[in-house]
């Protein structure tokens, strides 16, 4: 059912000033937040105050879509999506949302005539808020600006960390992290809204009591408490009103001052509970896998959650809606198992504060909650030791025990004698010291548990919860991960962008599967010399940034041969670097027959505490050194490091690109949604058959996409019989030579050791079938140069691999989630008629 009323908007939404999108309007706007919420001069405005001005400018025109769109919420309460992440890496907002309103033109024109040339360089002022690692947190912005565009109403809960993932410097060839002060020159678009802050609890006891009705119930007691502040960063969606938003959580004690401490004279002990309330939302963690145990991370996903839900009930509450009916208000997904504290926090919230029964709170929780599983590294599934748990979260761990004891209950019924299953299943891991599994907290309180990619939703199943499966077969599904065109294309690539308008269309983003008519101009040369010129030109500036940031001159004419993305063993950028050394050596030998310019690009950061991770950083850029400073190099090979990747960065990287490098180890990579952005930018993938690369070779069809390596089964396979990376070493003359050259310290300035830890870690254990996959991947580089040589069968390849990439737009994911798991329906916002004027001349949809 889809609602779609007229809402009566207030009168001050008409004010143009505020809302117009006129780029009269707009600098109306711009001149009035430069004077009164800047206090700066509008004769001689800094870059810096015309960036915050322009931002609340539009903020204004957001506000007025968002409030219209609470104001039907109210009237109309629709099931509405609660997307709980600890990460939303959202990227520089203000280019976006002009994007989103149609309204760039306006801003150029209204910035002019404050005598700056280029909206640009206005941009370039914004600092973004990296409030994410990588592709999970980068996953949760995508979808809630699909949400957003689909007029599905929802709110992205999560943290407003202070400190966001660290700034990556190079320094002699290492990573060295910074400090991420995202808020240190103001962040204009976000709303607090003090008065619906949280209280969340911590530690304590609990003690049973019997209430009026003379049943039994308890009540926690926690030690500590800490305030939860929303701070409302509005998301419109893209060619309709609909403004949604994420909601982040910022911890403040809740007495900032203890004034009997100050009067006693002890004036550190008065701002104590505030400091150590504070560091709650203070920093993003970095996920390198050792965090396991850290007390502060389990304390900054019960917050999250703890605010959250009770953001929801009160919610509710404040519509006169029962909280019997939260199901049908709600739907809950939780992005990874971050937020599955919220199992346990939702019962928690019916049974202990709000009365209910176990069996209704239960009912409610399970049909509210969703899964989604992003990893299968044994090493990225929460467990928090026992003692720890309960020393924290002491109600919590009661219930999970009570949760565990009716779980096993039902396993024994159905597998009697079978200890083997109870064990394994067990909320508890028993082996060892004991611990909460946070991934079957999930499972167990979840209706739906999806993966990310067709494969991975296979291994999810038939790997990671085989029991599972086998006791819910209807709960296990796939929701293949997409990506928004908004940012990735129309955003980042201007020049694609125009031409795919001109041939399908304003509407081209939000309609993908119009995509596939560019397969009609495969053959039209004149198309692909513009498809080659669109190419062309962003490869340009990729160069002009390239000679920026390291000094090196690139031909933008080179093939670009990218890989883009945290730096892990199992993604492998240590493959691709083996490979440069072997090309390397073929220079140097003459052998550079078939051979064709290729400019090389990594970018990525390695968690602080993985050393191997950072080795690979530092081999890149020793190989960078040498490859770049040598002349017979000179028009062939180029290898660039970038450093500090982050969205920015991205947006001028994927469209770029030639070559979409995705070699991770089969059966590792969840799914990937760089891969994505390269297509939809017309890369063509040289990848393995992982995660989402495998529905990308199944769109684009096997003549656009360059396949090699062993399959999951075959890695497994070999794994199981005894792998011996040294045999392969033995048998392969190109990987000794590679390998001596890596040992004689050439790339590390005569230092031979330095590479030691991951030379030997890969002829003795490799665990990542490195060596077993190099031969493999050489050949395909091979056919990878065979292939630029025909520069018209590339470009065909690369119109092919945009015209297909529409399944990737996470408009589709989205929308199979809506349908399938949340069974939620669009609220289409229709505002008030001034604004509604305004918008249809803008909107391009
Ligand atoms: C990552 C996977 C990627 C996947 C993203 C988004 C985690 C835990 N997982 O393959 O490694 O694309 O999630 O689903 O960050």
């Amino acid at each position: 059912m889809t609602i779609s009323p007229q809402v009566a908007a207030p009168a001050s939404y008409g004010d143009a000033q505020r809302t117009g999108l006129t780029a009269n309007d707009l600098f109306d706007g711009v001149t009035e937040h430069l004077f009164f919420s800047q206090g700066a001069s509008t004769t001689a405005p800094t870059d810096h105050d015309l960036y915050m001005a322009l931002s609340y400018a539009v903020r204004d025109r957001l506000m007025a879509r968002h409030l219209a769109y609470k104001d039907l919420q109210r009237q109309h309460p629709a099931k509405s999506v609660a997307y709980l992440s600890a990460e939303f890496l959202i990227g520089p907002q203000l280019g976006n949302n002009l994007l989103m309103l149609g309204i760039r033109e306006e801003a150029q024109e209204a910035l002019a005539r404050f005598g700056v040339s280029s909206l640009d360089r206005i941009l370039a002022v914004e600092e973004e808020p990296g409030l994410g690692n990588g592709g999970l947190g980068r996953l949760a912005a995508c979808y809630v600006e699909s949400l957003a565009s689909l007029e599905i109403p929802a709110t992205g809960y999560g943290i407003r960390y202070e400190f966001g993932i660290f700034d990556q410097l190079i320094e002699n060839g290492w990573q060295v992290e910074i400090t991420d002060k995202w808020l240190k020159g103001g962040w204009p678009w976000e709303v607090v809204y003090p008065y619906k802050s949280c209280r969340v609890g911590f530690g304590g006891s609990t003690r049973t009591y019997h209430d009026r009705d003379g049943r039994l119930r308890v009540c926690w007691e926690p030690a500590e408490q800490a305030l939860g502040i929303p701070h409302d960063v509005p998301v419109l969606g893209y060619g309709v009103n609909t403004c949604g938003r994420l909601r982040l959580w910022r911890a403040v004690a809740t007495e900032s001052f203890d004034f009997r401490a100050f009067n006693s004279g002890d004036y550190h002990a008065a701002v104590e509970d505030k400091v150590n309330s504070e560091t709650l939302s203070k920093v993003l963690y970095p996920n390198d896998g050792t965090d396991a145990g850290r007390r502060l991370r389990l304390k900054q996903q019960h917050f999250f959650v703890s605010c959250s839900l009770q953001d929801m009930l009160r919610n509710l509450l404040e519509r006169g809606i029962p909280i019997q009916e939260f199901e049908h208000h709600w739907a809950v997904q939780l992005n990874d198992t971050h937020p599955a504290i919220a199992v346990a926090e939702l019962m928690r919230l019916l049974v202990d504060e709000h009365q209910l029964d176990w069996d209704q709170a239960w009912g409610i929780t399970t049909r509210s909650l969703a899964y989604t599983n992003h990893t299968l590294l044994p090493e990225a599934l929460e467990c928090w030791g026992l003692a720890l748990f309960a020393s924290l979260l002491p109600r919590h761990l009661q219930i999970i025990y009570e949760l565990n004891a009716r779980f096993l209950q039902q396993v024994r019924l159905r597998y009697p004698g079978r200890d083997d299953i109870l064990s394994r299943v067990s909320l508890i891991d028993e082996r060892g010291g004991k611990a909460v599994r946070m991934a079957h907290l999930a499972a167990l309180g979840s209706h739906h548990i999806n993966g990310v990619a067709a494969l991975h939703s296979e291994l999810v199943q038939r790997d990671l919860f085989p029991d599972f499966a086998a006791l819910w077969p209807e709960k296990f599904t796939n929701v293949t991960n997409g990506v928004t065109p908004r940012r990735w294309v129309a955003l980042a690539n201007p020049p694609l962008a125009a031409l795919l308008s001109e041939q399908l269309g304003q509407a081209w983003p939000t309609q993908p599967q119009r995509w596939h008519e560019l397969e009609l101009l495969a053959s039209d040369s004149t198309f692909l010399e513009r498809w080659a010129g669109c190419k062309l030109a962003a490869k340009r500036q990729l160069t002009n940034l390239i000679a920026e940031r390291n000094g090196l001159l690139v031909d933008p004419t080179s093939l670009f041969d990218v890989q883009v993305k945290r730096i892990h063993e199992y993604k492998r950028q240590h493959l691709n670097a083996l490979q440069i050394v072997a090309r390397y050596l073929r220079i140097k030998k003459g052998l550079t027959q078939g051979m064709v310019p290729r400019t090389v690009v990594f970018a990525g950061k390695a968690a602080p505490g993985y050393y191997l991770a950072k080795l690979i950083i530092r081999l890149i850029n020793g190989i960078a050194d040498v490859v770049n400073n040598d002349p017979d190099c000179k028009d062939l090979l180029k290898v660039v490091f970038l450093a500090d990747f982050n969205v920015k960065l991205a947006e001028q990287v994927y469209p770029a690109a030639d070559l979409s490098e995705q070699i991770s180890t089969a059966g590792l990579e969840a799914s990937g949604t760089g891969n994505m952005k390269f297509m939809m930018n017309g890369a063509l993938t040289l990848g393995t058959l992982d995660g989402a690369n495998v529905e990308i070779l199944e769109q684009v069809g096997a003549d656009h996409f360059e396949l090699f390596g062993l399959t999951t089964d075959q890695v497994a396979a070999w794994r199981a019989s005894g792998y011996r990376p040294w045999e392969v070493l033995q048998g392969s003359p190109v990987l000794q030579e590679v390998v001596e050259l890596l040992y004689s310290g050439q790339f590390s300035e005569g230092d031979g050791g330095l590479f030691a830890p991951l030379l030997d870690g890969l002829s003795h254990s490799d665990p990542f079938f490195v060596l077993a996959d190099f031969e493999a991947y050489l050949q395909a580089q091979q056919r990878i140069d065979g292939r630029w040589q025909d520069q018209r069968g590339w470009r065909h390849s690369s119109l092919m691999n945009t015209a297909r990439s529409g399944f990737f737009s996470s408009d589709r994911s989205i929308q199979d989630y809506a349908e399938r798991v949340w069974k939620v329906d669009p609220m289409p916002v229709e505002l008030a008629c001034s604004l509604s004027e305004q918008s249809t001349q803008h909107l391009s949809s």
